[in-house]
This record gives structure tokens, sequence and C-alpha cells, in this order.
């Protein structure tokens, strides 16, 4: 938590400045906006305590072990009593839809994915949590052969109903770009912003994971130029899907897009540990370490016409 404040102490001094000289540069071009997301992990509440000690603010759960919206309202209940004793709250919820229920291609599932949506969007609102990713891969890839525009109709219209039934209890669904690795379908934010545009309803809106951005090679440019839509982010480095620090992989041009962007959202490490408890500090620790790289755009950067800067993230400073 020390480390937290210190960093919003340094931040906040970064952004003062002269008027007019480069100091002031940062508030011209957007980057003296407040820019601290809470840190979370995608994980589960076992590890609330282990979290919190590190500096660490909410878990990201998922759908259907936390909501369990196959299973009864009692069992719903069960868990939800867990997240009362816990000492981190949920506030995302991950892992919606399983492998078998399809939403695009010759035979659909989408009466029984509305059914099972339903009972989430119900339950995550009686659980306070505002906020369902939906990234679902193996639900949503295009079976081989079957055209891809008949495919991106079917899935349209099942987002948007499924939109809808959120917006009655105050959910928002999050789709989820993820690499061609693990899905044919809506591999780039900028093709998941497309698509959120298309859909065009207020309770459906767009996550970037920069793991998955950094596999397909997206630039932090669509975080700009989708930022209006974004409201969640992901992270992990692209080796391995390590946990940030590992490999000492920078992310400081994606965390100085979304400070351009004025981003209010969370930030959930989504990542394999090897050493959960070793690794714990050490991820804030570059997060935080990179963030404030990103309010200092002046340093040894060059401007670039795209309003980023170009610079290499050394991590012994
Ligand atoms: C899967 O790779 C992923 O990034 C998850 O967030 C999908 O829900
Ligand atoms: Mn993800």
């Amino acid at each position: 938590m020390g480390a937290r404040r210190d960093f919003m102490r340094s931040s906040a001094s970064t952004a003062g400045g002269i008027l007019l000289g480069p100091a002031a540069w940062p508030a011209i071009f957007g980057y003296g906006r407040k820019f601290h997301p809470e840190i979370g992990v995608c994980t589960d509440l076992s590890k609330s305590d282990l979290l919190r000690g590190f500096g660490y603010s909410f878990i990201e759960a998922g759908v259907r072990k936390f909501l369990v919206p196959s299973e009864s309202e009692e069992n719903f209940l069960k868990n939800l009593e867990q997240t009362r004793k816990a000492s981190l709250p949920v506030k995302v919820l991950n892992s919606f839809l399983p492998e078998g229920f399809k939403c695009v291609g010759p035979v659909t599932d989408s009466t029984a994915i509305l059914k099972f949506a339903g009972t989430a969007f119900k339950r995550a609102q009686v659980a306070g949590i505002p906020v369902i990713v939906f990234g679902s891969g193996r639900a949503r890839q295009i079976p081989e052969g079957f055209p891809r525009e008949e495919a991106q109709k079917q899935f349209e219209k099942l987002c948007r109903e499924m939109a809808s039934l959120a917006g009655q209890h105050n959910v928002t669904v999050l789709l989820e770009p993820l690499n061609t690795e693990e899905c044919n379908f809506i591999n780039s934010v900028a093709e998941g912003g497309e698509f959120v545009k298309k859909v065009n309803h207020p309770n459906f809106l767009l996550l970037a994971d920069l793991y998955h951005m950094k596999k397909v090679e997206e630039s932090p440019e669509s975080i700009i130029r989708y930022g209006h839509l974004l409201r969640h982010v992901h992270m992990a480095e692209k080796e391995g899907r390590s946990a940030p620090g590992t490999m000492h992989e920078d992310f400081t041009e994606y965390f100085r897009a979304l400070k351009k962007i004025g981003y209010k959202g969370l930030i959930s490490i989504e990542c394999r540990w090897q050493d959960m408890e070793k690794q714990l500090p050490v991820a804030i620790q570059t997060i935080l370490t990179q963030m404030e790289a990103a309010t200092e755009p002046f340093r040894d950067g060059e401007f670039r016409r795209n309003g980023l800067y170009k610079r290499t993230f050394n991590p012994k400073g």
C-alpha cells in the first residue's frame, strides 16, 4: 500500500509544471490526467489475504465457478457467503460461457446461452458485480467451412439480446478479443471495437487484454481509437503468459495509451503463476513502475505523430 501511495504522489507531481514549457505538455496532450487504476488478479477468493498483503485491491473470479448459473440458487448463496468473509471484493467476473454453448455455426445454442446468461446477470446483480467478461473463445469459434459473414450476423444478434438482458440487471458485458491461437473470430481490440459499435448497446462494451494484444502484435493505438468503449483491462507478459516482471517485458506504451484516454477502469493480472507468493510483489511493483514511466513521456523519448513516445523500458532504471 505504501508503494502505491508513493506512486500516487510522484504521478501527481509529474502532472504539475510551468505553462507553455515542456512540463506543461503532459496537460496539453492529456498525459497529466489522473491514472492509477486499481490492480487485481484473476484467481479465486482463497487468495484474498495474500493479494491484499501485497497491495492488490480486488479479485476477478469466474462466472461458472462463482455464480454457478447451471446450479441451484442455494449453491450460489453459499459462494456469495464466502465473498462476505473475504478480505478483498470480487469486482469483475470472467470464464463466462461453457465450451459446449455454441454461439455461431450451423447449430447454435442461443436459447440455452440466454438462459444461462440471464441467471448469471441476475446473480451478478445480487453479488454487486457490475461487469462480466465475454472471452469464451471455444464457444464463439467459427466452425471450419461456415461462412464468416453469417457467423458475424449470428453473433451480433446473440450479443444484442444478451446486452438487453444484462441491462435489466445493471450488468455490462465486455467483449474480449482473443489471440488467433485461442479463437478464429475477433482477435484484436480494433475488430472487437468495430463489433461493439455494430451491437450498439450501452450494456455491451469492450475489454483489452494486453497479453492478447502483444500476441497479435496490436499497437497501443487501438486503445486510443476504441478507448471510449473500453471498460476493463487484463494483462500478462507475452512470453509464457508470465506474471509482469518475469521476463521484464515493457507495457509502458500500453499504459501511456490508457492514460491518454483517461482510463478509469481496473487492471487484472491474468497469467500463469510459477510461484505466486514470490511473483505477486514483483508483479505489482513492475506495473506501478511502468505506470510511473508512462507519466514521464519526455525523459528520453521522441514525440511521434500519433501522440505516443518511443522509449525503451529499462527495468534497472
Ligand atoms: C483467455 O485467454 C482470456 O484471456 C480470458 O480472459 C477469457 O475469458
Ligand atoms: Mn483475458
